[in-house]
């Protein structure tokens, strides 16, 4: 396929609720929107850096750049085989996964449509419908994390994550088990410990007592290139440590389950460069008998569709952080929402590529940059 046109939109979008992480709190998401044009077909992909660096370096600002300067014109009137033919061209660039990704997801759109296909189906998935969670920010108290945890499972979600930072972790995960005896419950620190503090980040000892309290799983402790840490903070939990931060590669991946640094590992699409890495990650771990599941990003319905493609593969055996488009945004850009089946999945898309459709004037709505890029002989001819 040939690549004639690019457009990059920088979108802002509130969300239902504000939500609170270790590394901070918004009210609003920003991401990038990809529509790539081939042959007639455009492809839709979501970049999904935020506006700030708190979960990873990457910000919209530096993926604009990298998408407009390097990975844009990388393929931009060339003539591509497909999403692992723009992998090989974008090694060139160092780093800089979700902008990669981004790009990458509206090549597998293209290329699913142009085949007639589902991205479920490119991918290898065969699940129709995905287990879901929902992932919780922190609350002011223990007492309302726990009436807005109730809330979520009223509505059907059978998963529940909760975010913990130093100082709001073990009392609010105690009160949140006490209060719901036998849900599914995981916490999620976002790099916010260590396993030897000097000065800011805590002491991850405050976390032992989590070990008696029926996780399925401590996500990403200790900071995000402290592989070796994790594998001796693994050492004194009897509950799996999971990383999400750390795995940017399935080379970190491999090296991960090596010394032990994990048992479980979230596979996020932007995080690792794309969905061709994400299998190859889900291929490593479903090989070694490790559980995997699909971390999420706050994304739109267009990430979010590739997101339940991806879980779809029959390695995913934990629920996924795909929550229903109502838990997110009064309003989404695609025509098609994402609703919670009553056993807590949610339904993939079989539709040819994503299998979902951008409503364009919702995407007005929240753009507040836009930038066209053409190849030079369409630009002429305009
Ligand atoms: O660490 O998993 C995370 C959202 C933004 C950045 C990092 C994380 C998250 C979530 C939300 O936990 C998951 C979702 O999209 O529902
Ligand atoms: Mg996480």
């Amino acid at each position: 396929m040939k690549i004639d046109r690019v457009t990059l939109y920088h979108l802002r979008m509130s969300l239902c609720t504000p939500f609170e992480t270790s590394f901070g709190r918004i009210h609003e998401r920003e991401c990038i929107l990809l529509a790539v044009r081939a042959e007639g077909l455009t492809g839709y992909g979501e970049c999904v850096a935020d506006r700030d660096p708190g979960y990873a370096y990457e910000t919209v600002g530096t993926a604009w750049h990298i998408l407009r300067d390097f990975l844009v014109p990388a393929v931009m009137g060339q003539e591509l085989t497909g999403p692992a033919d723009f992998q090989a061209r974008a090694a060139r660039v160092r780093g800089h996964n979700m902008a990669k990704a981004g790009l990458e997801l509206a090549l597998w759109d293209l290329a699913g449509q142009r085949a007639g296909r589902s991205l479920r189906d490119l991918l290898g998935g065969a699940r129709e419908r995905v287990e879901v969670g929902v992932s919780v920010g922190i609350q002011p108290s223990p007492d309302a994390l726990a009436e807005t945890v109730d809330g979520y499972l009223a509505q059907g979600y059978g998963r529940i994550k909760i975010k913990i930072k130093p100082g709001h972790d073990v009392v609010e995960t105690r009160a949140v088990r006490r209060a719901f005896p036998d849900i599914r419950l995981q916490v999620d620190a976002n790099s916010a410990y260590a396993l030897v503090p000097a000065g800011a980040p805590a002491s991850a000892d405050a976390l032992l007592p989590l070990d008696d309290l029926n996780l399925l799983l401590i996500e990403q402790p200790l900071a995000e290139d402290d592989l070796w840490d994790h594998s001796r903070l693994q050492r004194r939990f009897r509950t799996p440590l999971c990383l999400d931060e750390s795995i940017h590669a399935v080379r970190h991946a491999r090296q991960a389950l090596e010394m032990a640094a994990c048992r479980v590992i979230n596979i996020k699409p932007g995080r690792v460069g794309g969905l061709g890495e994400a299998v190859a990650i889900h291929d490593l771990c479903r090989a070694a008998g490790v559980p995997v599941w699909c971390g999420g990003m706050l994304e739109t319905g267009v990430g979010r569709a590739a997101n339940l493609a991806l879980a779809s593969l029959p390695g995913f055996t934990l629920p996924g952080d795909i929550s229903a488009s109502d838990r997110y945004y009064a309003q989404d850009i695609t025509h098609e929402s994402f609703t919670l089946n009553p056993d807590s999945t949610i339904t993939v898309p079989t539709a040819p590529g994503l299998g979902v459709t951008v409503d364009t004037a919702a995407l007005a709505r929240f753009t507040v940059a836009e930038l066209a890029l053409e190849a030079p002989h369409t630009a002429r001819h305009r």
